[in-house]
């Protein structure tokens, strides 16, 4: 698993966006941490695995339209998108008058919901504090007619659920200050001096936030910016004085924090060790915007957290309350769905690590000390679901909030177990299994499952071997303005002697569709591939996912390449390479066995 962690880890991305600037040293150094050098306060949040994140602040208000112009993307980035003017973004302050806020309400709601911990924005790249500042007076009590600290409040409704309480602090953009980071359109960047606005606003503020209001879980920094690696030290060593329990997070910078967050809604292709988060957003935005109606549904909220979960991570999804303090309905409603999931089947996930069962058609793994829970995603058309390689000892096994035993069979290392029929509705099945002994770590070059009792088999790239000057990577991209994206993806298929190679263990004989689902700019445009399965070569011609050659969102399309028929269930090796040369081929985010029926 190591060697294709590592792999992985050192990929590049596509386009560079602000925040991977550094991700390979970053990335070096977190693989690197052994557990000796942990906070030793790390533990409640490995065990956490669901937290809240909520950005709330002017540009709650204003809600993705300015001046009559609707803006799409991150909402909270509309001052930087419309290029407005300090002098004129200050004075929406003057009618922010958040009146439905109830710390109790939002507190409530996350614990329905099985939250953790929350972390809210005191301060985004706006500017903005919201909370009761001292240091500037564009803060909400000074500059609103609301005049009151939500902060105190929310802080004291969440701990006193148990949930542990945190703020997100843009330690470096700043577009209200002459000398905080990138207002370029109010400011000559030239001119600034960051060491002033660090000394007089960033580090001030910050010391207001670890002295005012208890506790604090985490402090959430992003997108750091105008340190050096030894200021960024001294930086944190001062903040720790005032809060020693409190967890930074890894987008302090230069490698630094206490545990790892990755980019903008991006999970990792492979399981990673020692403590990390992925960060989503319910909806596109992360601030509230009146026509973002993209909520994910509770189905893929429960998928999203137990992907995560069976990688090893803390799932922190985000809500935007809008410009009245209101938490969006749907926000709401979906939520407390995932959390009447949770409370069924919360042990699979609280406290659990990485999952020892590589990603089948059903769905993904978690562990724990003598027990794999199976997360059933997909259920099986006949209900049986079959673990290969379960080299263990089964004892029994069991479903969260159902039946304490249901039937297993073992053939060698073929774990397979017959579901209840009533399961279907749930959100996500899962099956705890008890064994005795010790399974082996995950081996992701282990043959990926393939199956007629599921609609589709999804091949993910990373499960590929690549030959040549093929890369497998993680690739940054955005629809929306800020709005970013990360897929892992084969990329550098230029000549026959690139190539990528997946062994699938076919389960079930019959005629498959081989589907590859891929992004082909321009460039790439009418290549001709071919693909390799049981001593037969397919041809086929790549075909075009986007006008525009330079950044472009990738767009990915499914296409048939070929279709065959296994005779019997067995290990098949399947391989893709150009036949040509020059041009990259296309970037395969998967291979999709698709059964005939
Ligand atoms: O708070 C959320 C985002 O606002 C924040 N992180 C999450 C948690 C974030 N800050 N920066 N970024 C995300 C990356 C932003 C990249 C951008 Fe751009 C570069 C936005 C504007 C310039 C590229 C070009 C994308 C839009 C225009």
């Amino acid at each position: 698993m190591r060697s294709v962690a590592n792999k992985f880890l050192l990929a590049l991305f596509l386009s560079g966006s602000v925040l991977q600037a550094n991700s390979q040293t970053m990335d070096e150094m977190w693989d690197s941490r052994s557990s000796d050098q942990e906070h030793p306060n790390i533990g409640w949040f490995k065990d956490a695995k669901f937290g809240m994140f909520i950005h709330w602040g002017l540009y709650s208000k204003l809600a993705g339209e300015w001046k009559g112009k609707r803006y799409y993307g991150s909402g909270e980035w509309i001052m930087n998108q419309a290029r407005i003017p300090i002098a004129e973004y200050s004075k929406e302050a003057a009618t922010f008058n958040p009146t439905n806020f109830d710390a109790e309400k939002w507190a409530q709601l996350a614990e329905d919901a099985g939250i953790k911990y929350m972390v809210i924005t005191a301060k985004h790249h706006e500017g903005f504090s919201m909370y009761d500042s001292k240091v500037t007076d564009f803060d909400i009590v000074e500059a609103t007619p609301y005049k009151k600290d939500p902060m105190k409040a929310l802080a004291e409704s969440t701990r006193k659920r148990g949930i542990q309480f945190g703020f997100y602090y843009s330690q470096f953009q700043d577009w209200y200050e002459p000398n905080g980071g990138k207002n370029t359109w109010d400011f000559d960047e030239s001119k600034k001096d960051y060491q002033q606005y660090y000394n007089n606003k960033a580090i001030p503020q910050l010391k207001e936030l670890m002295t005012n209001y208890g506790p604090l879980g985490i402090v959430w920094f992003d997108t750091p910016g105008g340190l050096t690696k030894e200021q960024t030290n001294d930086f944190i060593k001062g903040l720790r004085k005032l809060q020693p329990n409190s967890l930074f997070s890894s987008r302090v910078g230069h490698g630094l924090g206490d545990y790892r967050d990755y980019g903008d809604s991006e999970i990792p292709a492979t399981p990673i060790k020692g403590a990390w988060e992925s960060i989503y957003t319910h909806n596109d935005s992360w601030g509230y915007i009146n026509h973002d109606m993209n909520f994910k549904t509770p189905r893929e909220i429960v998928h999203l957290l137990a992907q995560v979960a069976s990688k090893g991570g803390n799932l922190m999804l985000n809500v935007g309350p809008d410009g009245t303090g209101k938490i969006p309905e749907y926000s709401e409603k979906f939520l407390r769905e995932t959390g009447k999931w949770l409370a069924r089947n919360g042990e699979s996930i609280y406290g659990s690590t990485y999952g020892l069962v590589p990603a089948q058609p059903w769905g993904v793994s978690t562990s724990k000390p003598g027990k794999q829970y199976l997360h059933v995603l997909n259920r099986p058309l006949d209900g049986k679901l079959v673990i290969p390689g379960f080299n263990a000892n089964v004892k029994s096994v069991a479903i969260l909030g159902g039946p304490a035993s249901v039937p297993f069979k073992k053939r060698g290392d073929v774990l397979e177990i017959t579901l209840p029929a009533g399961e279907a509705a749930n959100l996500a099945t899962v099956c705890v299994v008890n064994y005795a002994g010790k399974l082996a770590d995950l081996d992701l070059n282990a043959p990926v499952s393939v199956s007629n009792q599921f609609e589709f088999n999804s091949v993910e790239a990373i499960f590929g071997r690549p030959q040549g000057n093929t890369r497998v990577r993680s690739l940054t991209y955005s629809h929306y303005y800020g709005d970013w994206k990360h897929t892992t993806c084969v990329t550098g298929m230029q000549d026959s002697s690139d190539a990528i190679t997946f062994q699938l263990n076919v389960l079930n004989p019959g005629d498959y569709q081989i589907i590859a689902e891929y992004s082909c700019p321009e460039e790439s445009a009418k290549l001709e591939g071919s693909l390799h399965i049981q001593n037969q070569q397919y041809l086929f011609r790549t075909l075009r996912t986007s006008e525009f050659v330079k950044s472009a969102p990738l767009m990915f399309i499914k296409h048939t390449l070929a279709t065959t028929t296994f005779s019997t269930p067995g290990v098949y090796p399947v391989v893709l390479r150009p036949v040509g040369s020059g041009k990259e081929l296309f970037k395969l985010k998967s291979l999709i066995l698709k059964p005939v029926r």
